[in-house]
């Protein structure tokens, strides 16, 4: 068993010490943070998804898994930022009023912080006034994630409480997350949709400049 399959197990079993140890070794070793952390921590979790999907596990162990993951990007973030590039613009980042995932949502901000860009993180379950008011505080760009398709329609409410704010025009919305679309970012106005991390660089950087 490799380094990679070992890191990927300890997500999926949420042991954290594990998962740890394995992405120090795997950074010791000279494997590339970004490999880590796409062929070990988000195909875990992209494995427990399905044992989920599939009645193998449930809420608790999706919980631990999550666990180990967040324990072991918060090992990876300095190695996944890139050195001091000046601030290219402010993002607002938040999940959507009534959802609590945020570890897809983390993983953006800290891709969109390498790249420069000063964030907010304004955390998970982010109701619209909360948002607005980030874009009063000087957020050019208000990126919204919702994991649950009955939480992404409240992208729809931020989006109306910022134009009733009269702030549409002061910030580029950005909306992502796994039940999220093109073509519903186009019907409920946003600006644009990622579909990962480093799509949402590429878009906020398009979007400044539209
Ligand atoms: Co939840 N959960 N969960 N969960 N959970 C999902 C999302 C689900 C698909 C599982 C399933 O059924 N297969 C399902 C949603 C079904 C649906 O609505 N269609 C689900 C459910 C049902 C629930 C609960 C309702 C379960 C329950 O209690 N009965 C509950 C809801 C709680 C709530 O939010 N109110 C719940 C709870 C939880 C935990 C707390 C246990 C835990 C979250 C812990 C945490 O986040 N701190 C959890 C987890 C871990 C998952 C899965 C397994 C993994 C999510 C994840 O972190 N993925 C997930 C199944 C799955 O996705 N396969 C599932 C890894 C992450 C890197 O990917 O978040 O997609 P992701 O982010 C990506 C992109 O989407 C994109 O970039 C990221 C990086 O590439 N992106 C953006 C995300 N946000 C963006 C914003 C942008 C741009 C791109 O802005 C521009």
């Amino acid at each position: 068993m490799t380094l990679i399959d070992e890191l990927r197990e300890a997500i999926v079993d949420g042991q954290v010490k594990v998962a740890v140890a394995r992405v120090d070794q795997g950074l010791a070793d000279g494997v590339a943070a970004g490999t880590l952390l796409r062929e070990g921590l988000i195909a875990g979790m992209a494995q427990v998804g399905k044992l989920y999907e599939e009645g193998e596990v449930f809420v608790p162990e999706m919980l631990v898994a999550a666990r180990a993951m967040t324990a072991a990007l918060g090992v990876l973030k300095p190695h996944l930022i890139e050195q001091g590039v000046a601030s290219a613009g402010t993002v607002a980042i938040g999940t959507v009023q009534g959802d609590l995932h945020d570890i897809g949502k983390n993983l953006v901000a800290m891709m969109l912080e390498g790249s420069g860009y000063e964030i907010m993180d304004l955390g998970v379950d982010v109701p619209a006034a909360k948002f607005v008011q980030a874009i009063r505080d000087g957020a050019n760009v208000v990126a919204m994630s919702a994991l649950l398709t009955t939480t992404m329609t409240n992208m729809q409410g931020t989006i109306a409480a910022i134009e009733e704010a009269g702030l549409r025009q002061q910030a580029r919305i950005i909306i992502g997350g796994a039940p999220i679309t093109k073509t519903y970012a186009d019907e409920i106005g946003a600006d644009g949709y990622a579909v990962d991390a480093s799509g949402a660089v590429r878009l906020v950087r398009d979007v400044l400049v539209a």
